[in-house]
């Protein structure tokens, strides 16, 4: 789904630019490529329909980490340096080790791979560029699409403590923790020679975090009617003038399914439907968890 909507924003983006000749390649004319991030399934973590993560700290054993991959998605495929600067500004997700090359790229093996680490502001460095003596070249893309495969990868450390809540890892594009941070850059190659740096166009990486299955609001390890039928008195409450929330953040989170800002019958309703499927028959021995029920069988009406 994320390269589906990466896909989309830059289609949308070069079907508003006014010049029909060479705009995909230039960032004057406002394209600009997409960084984005995605972390791999464990078994400890659920990755959901939109890319979020939802981690239940039940399945945290004090040895928990998440992969997180970093996609460059450049239609132009006219880029000389790619250079995310990647940060989490929770200590409880934890950046403790250097970002290392995908083992398959997209680009041709002749470039340079360079990663650094700050373990006091949370933030991972990488840069991937041309070779140094070739200049006023630009990376050579041998894949169908710049973002076939992740440019790099570094896995994350959680810790198994982390409070229930809302997380990102993101892009720094704006100096935050010093003056003159180095931020997240992207440098051109104009079919001139020219060359020309820019911020790109980023998309956060979303953890939420509960203490029980995503889905299960009672947390009796269950998702079924009840659960639902919580969701529906909590959307009561809260539709009332005062407003009053019945719900603990981890309940919050297990219960605000369809990831939008709302708990309300939308959840309620992919509840029931995922409770339909396991109550009627079905491949008991391929059963789909809930995520990837609601990721791949579940339409919101
Ligand atoms: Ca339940
Ligand atoms: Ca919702």
């Amino acid at each position: 789904m994320k390269k589906l909507s990466a896909l989309l924003t830059a289609l949308t983006l070069s079907m508003t630019a006014v010049t029909p000749f060479n705009v995909m390649a230039d960032p004057e004319e406002g394209y600009l490529p997409i960084m984005y991030i995605s972390v791999e399934d464990n078994e400890k973590i659920d990755v959901l329909a939109d890319g979020t993560v939802y981690i239940n700290t039940k399945n945290l054993t004090g040895d928990d980490s998440i992969r997180v991959n970093i996609y460059v998605k450049d239609e132009s495929k006219s880029c000389w340096n790619i250079a995310p600067k990647v940060k989490c500004a929770d200590g409880n997700i934890k950046f403790n080790e250097n970002a290392e090359e995908n083992e398959t790229i997209a680009y041709d093996s002749r470039h340079e791979f360079i990663s650094s680490i700050n373990t006091e502001y949370n933030t991972v460095n990488i840069t991937f560029k041309t070779p140094l003596l070739e200049t006023g070249t630009k990376l050579e893309v041998t894949s169908e699409n710049t973002d076939d495969y992740p440019i790099a990868y570094f896995n994350a450390d959680i810790n198994s403590e982390i409070p229930a809540g809302n997380y990102r890892i993101y892009f720094l594009t704006e100096s935050e923790d010093e003056e003159d941070q180095r931020t997240s850059q992207i440098s051109f190659r104009y079919d001139d020679g020219d060359s020309g740096t820019f911020t790109p166009e980023v998309k956060d990486q979303k953890i939420i975090v509960s203490d029980r299955m995503f889905g299960d609001v009672n947390d009796d390890g269950k998702i079924d009617a009840v659960d639902a039928s919580l969701i529906s008195i909590e959307y009561a409450s809260l539709s009332t003038i005062d407003a009053i929330s019945t719900f603990t953040v981890e309940q919050t989170n297990a219960a605000n399914v369809n990831l939008d800002e709302f708990v309300d019958a939308r959840d309620a309703s992919a509840i029931q439907c995922y409770y339909a499927y396991l109550s009627t028959d079905h491949d008991i021995d391929n059963e789909l968890d809930f995520a990837t029920y609601l990721a791949t069988e579940f339409i919101q009406e």
